[in-house]
C-alpha cells in the first residue's frame, strides 16, 4: 500500500549507504573470527556472571581458545545504585576481634535492609567505631587463578582496590592497576563500573619480581616512536620483570602506522576513541570506538585513523621474553 507514504519498492530505487541505514540489520555484525585474528564488535558481546565475583558480569573477548596466551575481558560491576541494594560490607581494617564485626562482613544481603537507603540504614545500625571500619559495596571482584597476573583499566565508574597491606586505592576512569601473580587484592564498586581486564600466566625470569603498579594514562610520559607519527604511552615499566605491557596509542585523523607490522608478539586491542581502518592479514575492517581486536603472532597489521576526531587504542603486547 503506497497511498499514505513512500511508494511501493521505494527503497529499491532509492538506496542509501548512510551508516544509519546499515545498522541493526537482522543477523548483521561486523564481528569476524579467523585463524590469525578476530574482530569483536559491541553487538556481539555476551555477558555472564563472573565466577566468584559478586554482582558482576563479564564478557571474555579474547582467551586461549582463540590461540592467545592471555585473556581480555570486560567486567561490568553493577554497583548498588541500579540494584537498590548492597551486596555486602567490606571491613578494611581489623583493630580487634569482635563477633559483631564478623557478622557484618559477610557478603550477603540477608542481614541488611532490603531496599531504600540501604547504605545509611545498614551503617546506622552499627556503632560508629565499627561503621568507620566498613565500606558498603555493590559489587566485588574475585582473585585470578594461582600464578596469573592481572591488569585492570577503568572504562566507566570507579573502584576501590584494596590490598592485603591495608592500603586502598581509588581508581577512576582512565586509571589502572597491575597486580603481580598471587598478590591478594579485592576491588569493590558501589556504582555502575566497567573495567577491561587482561590476565595471563606469569612467565618468571631469573630472580626478577614485578611490583604492583597503580597509575593513570594522563600521568604517563609520551615516548619516542622512531619512524612513526602516533603518540605512545606505556602503562607498565619496560624492565625485565614485566612480561607484557599495555600501550596507549593516539592517532590524529589521517595518521597511520608507517610500519606494515609483522611480529612475533600477540596483541589484544580495545579502540577507546575514534574510527578508522584496520588491516589484518588480507582483510580490511572499518572499526570504531568499542571494537576489540585479537591479533595472533605474525598477522600483518596496519591502522589508519579516519573520521573527524583522534583515535586512541589500548594494546596488550607480550614483551621481554625469548619466544623460544
Ligand atoms: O607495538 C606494536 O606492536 C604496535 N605498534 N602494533 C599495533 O599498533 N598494531
Ligand atoms: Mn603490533
Amino acid at each position: 500500500d503506497c497511498s499514505k507514504g513512500t511508494p511501493l519498492y521505494w527503497k529499491v530505487t532509492n538506496p542509501t549507504l548512510a551508516p544509519v541505514h546499515l545498522q541493526d540489520l537482522p543477523g548483521f555484525t561486523r564481528s569476524v573470527y579467523k585463524k590469525d585474528h578476530a574482530l569483536i564488535t559491541p553487538e556481539s558481546h555476551v555477558f555472564s556472571p563472573l565466577p566468584d565475583w559478586t554482582n558482576s558480569l563479564g564478557a571474555y573477548l579474547i582467551s586461549p581458545a582463540l590461540g592467545a596466551h592471555f585473556t581480555m575481558y570486560l567486567a561490568n560491576m553493577q554497583g548498588a545504585e541500579d540494584r537498590g541494594e548492597i551486596a555486602g560490607l567490606e571491613k578494611f581494617e581489623e583493630t580487634e576481634e569482635d563477633e559483631s564485626i564478623r557478622s557484618w562482613t559477610s557478603p550477603t544481603t540477608s542481614n541488611i535492609c532490603a531496599s531504600g537507603s540501604v547504605l545509611s540504614c545498614s551503617l546506622a545500625r552499627l556503632p560508629i567505631s565499627v561503621a568507620l571500619q566498613l565500606k558498603a559495596y555493590g559489587s566485588k571482584s574475585a582473585l585470578p587463578p594461582k600464578d596469573v597476573e592481572r591488569l585492570i583499566f577503568v572504562l566507566q565508574g570507579s573502584i576501590a582496590l584494596s590490598l592485603e597491606s591495608g592500603t586502598t586505592h581509588s581508581l577512576l576512569v582512565d586509571s589502572y592497576a597491575y597486580l603481580p601473580a598471587n598478590m591478594k587484592h579485592s576491588m569493590i564498586s558501589d556504582g555502575p563500573t566497567t573495567l577491561v581486564i587482561f590476565e595471563r600466566r606469569y612467565t618468571a625470569i631469573g630472580d626478577h619480581h614485578p611490583d604492583l603498579v597503580v597509575g593513570s594514562t594522563d600521568k604517563q610520559p609520551l615516548l619516542e616512536t622512531p619512524g612513526e607519527v602516533f603518540e605512545l604511552r606505556k602503562l607498565l615499566p619496560t624492565s625485565l620483570p614485566y612480561d607484557f605491557n599495555i600501550h596507549i596509542m593516539d592517532f590524529q585523523p589521517g595518521e597511520y602506522l608507517n610500519v606494515k607490522e609483522v611480529h612475533y608478539n600477540q596483541h589484544g586491542l580495545l579502540l577507546l576513541e575514534g574510527q578508522g581502518i584496520y588491516r589484518l592479514g588480507d582483510s580490511w575492517y572499518p572499526v570504531q570506538a568499542g571494537d576489540t581486536i585479537w591479533m595472533a603472532p605474525f598477522v600483518p597489521q596496519w591502522y589508519a585513523a579516519l573520521g573527524k576526531t583522534k583515535s586512541r587504542y589500548l594494546l596488550y603486547k607480550d614483551v621481554n621474553r625469548n619466544p623460544l
